[in-house]
This record gives C-alpha cells, sequence and structure tokens, in this order.
C-alpha cells in the first residue's frame, strides 16, 4: 500500500532530480513552484485558473491567517481547503518568518514570540505549540516548523544561536504536531552562510525526523552568488529520501540554479506581486508592461505563450490596463506570470527524466541573453 503521504524521486540528472510527493490531496509533481496565497488567496486569481496554470499546490501563512478572519473562524467554516475553494494540497508557512519581518513590532524569548498585528497593532503570541495548532486548525496539508530567520549579513555567533534556538523549536514542534497520518511536518534548516553550522542544522533535524526539510534563511539579502554557494553543500547535507524545500525563492534564474543544486520545491510572491506592477515574465527575461514603448504594440507580451492573456491580448492593452490600474490588468500579468512559472517547472521536469537538464540550463540562460524583449 502507498504511504498517505510520500516521495519518490523518478529520475536524477547531476543533482537535479524529479519525481512527486504523493498526497491524500493529489500529486505534487517536483520539481514543484509553489504559488502564495497568504491571505486565503491567490491575489487577482480564481483557484480554478491558479490550477490551469499547472499549480499543483498553494501555500498560505499562519502569520496572516491567524490575525484574519483567524484559525478558528476557517476552522469552524471547513478548514482553508473549503474557505478558500481550493481541493488540492496546501502547504503553510508557521508564521516566525513573516513576523520576523515586522521588525521593532516584536520580541523574541526562548518559548516564542510576541508581536504586535500589521493590523490593528493587536498583541499576539506564537510558540511552535501554538503554530501547530493553528496549521492544525488551518487544515495544511504540509506543516512548516516554527523557526527563526535572521536577516543577513548577520555575525556567526549571532547565526549560531538563532540556529540552536530553532532547532529546540524544531523538536517542540514535532512533539506538538504528533501523529497525522495523511499530513506532513517539514523541518527547517537555518545556519546562514556557514557550512558548519548548516551541517550541525541538518544533523539536528534529521535526528528529530520529518516528513520533508527545507533550506531556511537564504535570499535573505545575501545574493544570487552567497545564495548558490550554499546550495552547492545544503541540500546534500539533508536526507535524500524526502523533499526539500528551498523557502521564499524566487526569481526564473535562482529557481534553474535552485534545481540544478538538488531543491524540489519552491515557492515565491514574485510572479503574483510584480504582475500587480506592471512586471511580465517571460523566456527572454522581464517585461515592464508600464513602459510607454508598449502603448502602440499589438503583440502579446510573448508570442511563444499558450497562456489566456497572450492568446487575446496585446502588449498596448496591458499597457493601458496597468496604466490605468484596472483590476483586469492585475488579473491578466499574474496569469501569465504564474502560467511562465509552471511552464519553467515543467521544461525543468522534462528535461531531467530524459537526462538532458544541462542542454536545457544553456538554452534558458542563452533565451535571455537574447536583448530586447
Ligand atoms: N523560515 C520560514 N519561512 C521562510 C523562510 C525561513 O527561513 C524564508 C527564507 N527565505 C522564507 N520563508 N519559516
Ligand atoms: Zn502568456
Amino acid at each position: 500500500m502507498t504511504q498517505p503521504f510520500s516521495f519518490r524521486c523518478d529520475a536524477t540528472d547531476g543533482r537535479a532530480r524529479t519525481g512527486a510527493i504523493s498526497t491524500p490531496r493529489g500529486e505534487i509533481r517536483t520539481p514543484a513552484f509553489m504559488p502564495v496565497g497568504t491571505a486565503a488567496t491567490v491575489k487577482a486569481m480564481l483557484p480554478e485558473s491558479v490550477r490551469a496554470t499547472g499549480a499543483d499546490i498553494l501555500l498560505g501563512n499562519t502569520y496572516h491567517l491567524m490575525l484574519r478572519p483567524t484559525a478558528e473562524r476557517i476552522d469552524r467554516l471547513g478548514g482553508l481547503h473549503r474557505f478558500m475553494n481550493w481541493d488540492g494540497p496546501i502547504l503553510t508557512d508557521s508564521g516566525g518568518f513573516q513576523v520576523m519581518s515586522l521588525g521593532a513590532l516584536r520580541k523574541l524569548d526562548e518559548d516564542g514570540v510576541t508581536f504586535k498585528s500589521h493590523i490593528d497593532g493587536s498583541k499576539h503570541r506564537l510558540t511552535p505549540e501554538h503554530s501547530m495548532e493553528i496549521q492544525r486548525l488551518l487544515g495544511s496539508d504540509i506543516v512548516m516548523c516554527f523557526d527563526e530567520c535572521p536577516s543577513l549579513p548577520a555575525d556567526r555567533d549571532r547565526i549560531a544561536t538563532s540556529m540552536e534556538l530553532s532547532m529546540r523549536w524544531a523538536a517542540r514542534s514535532r512533539a506538538a504536531f504528533g501523529d497525522r497520518p495523511g499530513h506532513a511536518l517539514f523541518g527547517i534548516q537555518q545556519g546562514g552562510l556557514d557550512r558548519d553550522l548548516r551541517a550541525q542544522s541538518a544533523d539536528a533535524l534529521r535526528d528529530i525526523g520529518f516528513d520533508g526539510y527545507a533550506v531556511g534563511g537564504l535570499a535573505v539579502g545575501e545574493g544570487q552568488d552567497a545564495m548558490f554557494d550554499v546550495l552547492d553543500y545544503a541540500p546534500d547535507q539533508l536526507p535524500k529520501d524526502k523533499p526539500r524545500y528551498l523557502m521564499g525563492v524566487g526569481k526564473p534564474d535562482d529557481i534553474v540554479g535552485a534545481v540544478a543544486r538538488g531543491i524540489d520545491m519552491m515557492d515565491c510572491v514574485l510572479p503574483s506581486r510584480s504582475g500587480r506592477t506592471g512586471q511580465g515574465w517571460t523566456r527572454r527575461g522581464q517585461v515592464n508592461l508600464r513602459n510607454a514603448r508598449h502603448a502602440d504594440d499589438p503583440r502579446p507580451l510573448d508570442e511563444a505563450c499558450t497562456c489566456p492573456t497572450c492568446q487575446g491580448y496585446s502588449r498596448a492593452y496591458l499597457h493601458h490596463v496597468i496604466r490605468s490600474q484596472e483590476i483586469i490588468g492585475s488579473m491578466l500579468l499574474t496569469w501569465h506570470n504564474l502560467h511562465y512559472f509552471q511552464e519553467l517547472m515543467a521544461g525543468m521536469r522534462d528535461a531531467i527524466a530524459g537526462a538532458t537538464f544541462t542542454a536545457w540550463q544553456a538554452g534558458f540562460h542563452a533565451m535571455r541573453a537574447d536583448g530586447d524583449i
């Protein structure tokens, strides 16, 4: 019998790998990109449209949902899947990272974090136990450990102390999560840019035992070169037989570089958030549709793209609706961007399966060097 939650690797090419995570709510093809649905919506998209772009799984946020509309209300209404009308798998982040970005509005101690809501200034507290409870009430399929993610640069002592705290919180998260068949708990590796601290963190997580392992603490200001340096060893420090998730990454070239280094899952607000400001992401690079040069351009954003936006609308129209702040501008660009990110993942999955990933990567970079888009 297959496990209610399991990971299989179908093929590898270099360090890149492709396979699938099986969950009771469906399969997640890997490498996977998870659109971000922070407040129980992928902004400007219907869930069925998100699905049509090729997404197998969404990300939701403990921090935002606990404040509004609250986890208890979502639970009473049948859980997050029913609430937002998405029946596929949902991964929820634990809140630690989002609280950290509040800066002065938070206070950290051994037991957890006290913080003030960005919505109304009300006081709240998150601990590993409380984060597990909220993610259970939401009905999350993949629950993330409660951790602390220091911003970089930071000195080694600060990174070490924080990583050790995150590992104690990981053990408490594991104990509080308990045994929930069909639901998964992922550990989060920390340790900044320090190979030794990353190894200590990976060992601590492996000893506790998780259903998957995230590389946390990256894409926090260190730059792509430094991030890739860490990704040259971090995935190999984590168990081979479990999914590896790089949190909060990234731009298309970050994603490709991460997959080449053994990452199976990623999430980022980039395709949705930048879509709402008029940025289009294509095979040939980034296009700012606000730019006046598009005002009379009858061509689609990307002639080779099969998304509904590129099938029906010109750059001139996109330029007009974005400049006019029409809602459809956000809808059209978010759809195109999510479609492009999912096509990117599908292209990588096929290339890894066909053992042509190196050539695929060369093609990806060559296409982008092309110049005028
Ligand atoms: N921890 C958690 N969520 C995250 C991160 C982390 O380190 C990151 C780092 N890029 C993004 N989201 N819990
Ligand atoms: Zn398109």
